[in-house]
């Protein structure tokens, strides 16, 4: 939202407020916070805060009149501007929060020293208004990041066409019902079936899994690798596709359905708070019904600036592929068998 929609919102809410008498018109033009103690350079007016809101005095909202009816002393609202800092923005984010702290340079180490969220203060017993907003905008990262699909034009740019799994009822039941999205439906298996190359020695497959924004964050680097990387071992290269709803288990049924030597699953990891873009390599050898995670591997983490960078892990995917062709194996037995 940009700020000036945002700033829209804030002056029509004051305004019912002020309408409704549960506050006071400021005088002259004023800064309208919700952040007071971050009024930085703003008007020297009292903002309206709040804390200059008494509750009790705030009517419900059925009681607000509409917006349409309220006339507004211009001086009031005029002027509003937004004075609240992104709080995802690094210097935000890891910002040391602590009131009057005992060692201020040991807590910014700390604080540099791990993704976890400390030093972030209180008011209160309760989390101040920046950790709960940062808080706020990750989780919705990481619920966007689970309920949308991969966007279409980058599957249309690798030429993927899209196969389902079982799951038929949309999001909800794909993260209730993780058997079915093990499953490829009817549809799926008729149409690999007619679209893919059979017999391949490496199948890839990009799923959804648990993250749209991870196979949106990686694909454009990490499938050039790997298809070049396997044509360039002079391996044959599957028909890759797409799988909406997808799980790892998932590859049980295209190894059964394509009979590749390896399967190579590309499938957005369960995203963290506000982490949204890890994506996993999971590889299996010849999958086939009651396969197990024992008989897979993977790799894991892959993002840039932080993760497994995915142009490292294209290169240590086809690695892991060759091995698993070269030992006729994958998981647990790869393991044993290059002991
Ligand atoms: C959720 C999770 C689990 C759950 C899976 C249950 C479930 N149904 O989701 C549980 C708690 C059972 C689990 C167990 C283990 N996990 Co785990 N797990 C994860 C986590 C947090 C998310 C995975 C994810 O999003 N997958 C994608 C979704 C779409 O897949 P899914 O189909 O819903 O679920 C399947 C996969 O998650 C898979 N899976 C989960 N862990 C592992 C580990 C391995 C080696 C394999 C092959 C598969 C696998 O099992 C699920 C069922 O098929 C990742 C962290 C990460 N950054 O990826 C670690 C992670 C993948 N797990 C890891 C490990 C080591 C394990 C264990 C071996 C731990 C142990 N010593 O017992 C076991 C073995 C797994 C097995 N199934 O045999 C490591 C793998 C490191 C590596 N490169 O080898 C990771 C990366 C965590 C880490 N940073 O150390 N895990």
């Amino acid at each position: 939202m940009d700020d000036a929609k945002l700033n829209e919102i804030v002056e029509s809410v004051v305004r019912q407020l002020i309408a409704a008498g549960a506050v006071s018109a400021p005088a002259a033009p004023a800064a309208v916070s919700p952040f007071p103690q971050q009024n930085v350079g703003q008007a020297n007016q009292p903002a309206l805060s709040p804390a200059s809101v008494p509750a009790a005095s705030i009517p419900p909202t059925s009681e607000l009149q509409p917006l349409t009816s309220i006339s507004l002393p211009p001086a009031s609202t005029s002027s509003l501007t937004i004075d609240l800092p992104d709080p995802a923005t690094p210097d935000q984010r890891y910002k040391a929060r602590v009131k009057n702290p005992k060692d201020a340079d040991a807590l910014k180490e700390l604080i540099a020293s791990t993704t976890a969220r400390i030093g972030v203060g209180r008011a209160g017993p309760r989390y101040n208004t920046a950790s709960l907003l940062l808080f706020q905008g990750d989780h919705a990262i990481t619920q966007d990041a689970l309920y949308r699909d991969i966007d279409q034009r980058l599957l249309d740019e690798f030429g993927l066409f899209t196969v389902q799994t079982n799951v038929t009822d949309g999001k909800e039941q794909f993260l209730l019902r993780p058997d079915l999205g093990r499953q490829l439906s009817g549809d799926a298996k008729r149409a690999l079936n007619e679209k893919c190359a059979k017999n391949v020695n490496i199948q890839l497959v990009v799923g959804d899994g648990l993250s749209a924004a991870a196979i949106e964050a990686n694909l454009r680097q990490i499938f050039p690798v790997i298809k070049q990387g396997i044509q360039s071992a002079g391996l044959t290269f599957g028909t890759p596709f797409s799988v909406k709803y997808c799980r790892v288990g998932v590859m049980n049924d295209i190894g059964e359905a394509l009979q590749p030597d390896v399967v190579i699953l590309l499938i957005g990891e369960r995203p963290g708070l506000g982490r949204a873009e890890s994506m996993s390599a999971y590889l299996g050898y010849k999958p086939k019904y009651g396969d197990t995670d024992a008989d897979r591997d993977v790799v894991c983490n892959i993002f840039e600036n932080g993760g497994t960078n995915p142009l490292e892990a294209g290169a240590f995917v086809v690695q892991i592929a060759q091995k698993m062709r070269q030992h006729q194996a994958s998981g647990v037995k790869l393991k044993l068998a290059t002991k």
